[in-house]
């Protein structure tokens, strides 16, 4: 068992991200044997959930002669078109079913606001806008954070370099993730969270 300092964070484990789903992430569903197995050892497990209500900014269904993974310049920058996908209540949404969602004392939603849109477990993209996770932690002691879920490139990467900003101790546990992998975007995470002291554990 870890110290009481020490959190599992599990982002956004959910159908829409995992084979099948709306916005598959290759290998999405091979983390929910490998977290499942972790969450005995935290005495703190906090689960992420993208939350968008339909129509939401990010989708490409919303931005007239626009493909997903294009980008559109937003008020608070550039922003990666998606899919539809993890809309509030609908099956994609939801945890992944083999996921063990018991051991989790707080589930953090995200993205629920229609004009925009929320990777980090921390912070809205406006990289200001607080989600309430910081206070939770820092509430309960804890200094140490443990990263897994999907994706490596997007939600996973946000909420490390957040996380690592903030100033808590981050380890990535790479075989706990898996990336979408966007035009490289997946080995400049990984450079970028490694510059920021953030370990990355293959
Ligand atoms: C995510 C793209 C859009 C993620 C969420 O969980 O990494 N990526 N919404
Ligand atoms: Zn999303």
């Amino acid at each position: 068992m870890k110290a009481s300092s020490s959190a599992l964070i599990v982002v956004d484990v959910q159908n829409d991200f995992c084979p099948g789903g709306a916005l598959a992430v290759p290998g999405g569903d091979e983390v929910v044997p490998v977290i499942n197995a972790m969450m005995p050892e935290f005495q703190t497990v906090v689960l992420t959930q993208d939350w968008h209500p339909s129509g939401h900014s990010s989708f490409a269904s919303q931005h007239d002669g626009k493909a997903p993974l294009e980008t559109t310049e937003m008020s608070y920058g550039t922003q990666v078109l998606w899919p539809d996908h993890c809309v509030q209540g609908s099956r994609g949404a939801e945890f992944h079913a083999a996921l063990n969602t018991d051991p989790a004392q707080l589930i953090i939603r995200k993205g629920f606001r229609a004009g925009i849109d929320s990777y980090s477990a921390f912070f809205e993209n406006d990289q200001k806008t607080p989600t309430g996770l910081l206070g939770y932690l820092q509430t309960r002691g804890v200094t140490s954070l443990v990263m897994t879920g999907l994706a490596t490139d997007f939600c996973v990467n946000y909420s490390a370099q957040d996380a690592a900003r903030l100033g808590f101790e981050v380890t990535v546990d790479l075989q706990a993730c898996r990336g979408i992998d966007l035009g490289g975007s997946l080995n400049e995470a990984l450079r970028d969270m490694k510059a920021m002291g953030i370990t990355i554990s293959a």
